[in-house]
């Protein structure tokens, strides 16, 4: 697959039809956007308007300490044209790990959309750290705490995308070498959305998009400044096994019967009560989730839930 990284700015869709996406499969997925916006179908048409729009922000996509199932999540979506769709919908100018620049005209790529007139939007990667001046990650010379403040405290927004750029994530777990923080921990006064998950769901990544194009201003955000329309639920509220939970049916071993029947892996070590996520409603590739694939969630998308939330396999106490 070919991503096009800095392309030219005209309509989204004629773009996508000369790469074998349809009409009718765009309109399924501006359908899907608007559902998992929490807006009726009739909200489509104005998001399919929003993303065919010739002018489309700029966006700078930063990564520091994770894994990059972040993007991961968007690129290896099942139907191919979801990512196409998603990078589309963006005039990426500068994304580290599927830029084909590289040294000094990555940097200048960099340098050019920051200075641009109209401003950009952020979205970050991964956790920063932060001890002995950031030292433990640096990118092109400088220390990840560095750029991140700068190229976040000039944005217009700042989407931190993932646990780690939320709230530090697996480099923040105890004991935490590299005192590494999310993005609103290090960077206070820039306005940030947080998008939890690890990995997050690319759908909450559009919606968030969809919404400051077609609203003009960000979502309404949780405490943990989490867009409310995707985080305003918990995974316990949404889950199909509900019923068994209720009626105290519980799976005690992965490999019983119970288990396979599909009751409820509350015993089993399931934090779904305690974490907010759409997974039940939206799905990963719009197929299947963790509980019902059979694995209790272990909270990707609070804060800290690597230390909070663990043992992973043993019930909350
Ligand atoms: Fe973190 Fe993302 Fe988990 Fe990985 O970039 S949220 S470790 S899926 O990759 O940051
Ligand atoms: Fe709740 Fe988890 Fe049981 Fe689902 S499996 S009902 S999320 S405790
Ligand atoms: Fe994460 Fe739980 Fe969803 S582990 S992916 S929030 S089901």
């Amino acid at each position: 697959m070919k991503i096009f990284v800095g392309h030219g700015r005209d309509g989204a869709e004629e773009r996508l039809q000369k790469r074998g996406v349809s009409r009718r499969d765009f309109m399924k997925f501006c359908g899907t956007v608007a559902a998992v916006m929490g807006m009726g179908p009739a909200f489509a048409p104005k998001v399919a308007e929003a993303l065919t729009a010739k002018r489309r922000p700029s966006v700078v996509w930063l990564h520091n300490a994770e894994c990059t199932g972040c993007s991961e999540s968007i690129l290896r979506t099942v139907q191919p044209y979801i990512d196409e769709l998603i990078l589309d919908i963006i005039s990426l100018d500068y994304h580290e790990t599927i830029m084909a620049a590289a040294g000094e005209a990555a940097e200048a790529a960099l340098h050019k959309a920051v200075s641009a007139p109209d401003g950009y939007i952020c979205v970050v990667e991964g956790g920063i750290p932060t001890k002995d001046n950031g030292i433990y990650g640096k990118v092109a010379g400088r220390t990840m705490l560095e750029y991140n403040t700068e190229i976040v405290g000039k944005a217009i927004a700042t989407i931190a995308y993932g646990t780690c750029a939320a709230f530090g994530g697996v480099q923040a777990a105890a004991p935490n070498p590299t005192e590494a923080k999310g993005v609103h921990a290090v960077i206070p006064d820039a306005p940030v959305i947080n998008i939890g998950g690890c990995p997050p769901n690319p759908y909450n990544l559009v919606g968030t998009i969809v919404h400051y194009l077609t609203k003009k201003s960000i979502p309404e955000l949780d405490d943990n400044l989490r867009p409310v329309m995707f985080f305003g639920e918990t995974v316990h509220d949404n889950c199909p096994r509900l019923k068994y939970f209720d009626n105290e049916q519980f799976a005690l071993s992965f490999d019983s019967p119970e288990a396979k029947k599909g009751y409820c892996l509350y015993k089993l070590g399931c934090k779904g009560p305690y974490t907010y996520n759409n997974c039940p409603k939206v799905k990963f590739n719009q197929t299947n989730w963790p509980v019902e694939a059979g694995h209790p969630c272990i909270g990707c998308s609070e804060p800290n839930f690597w230390d909070d939330m663990s043992p992973f396999y043993k019930e909350a106490e």
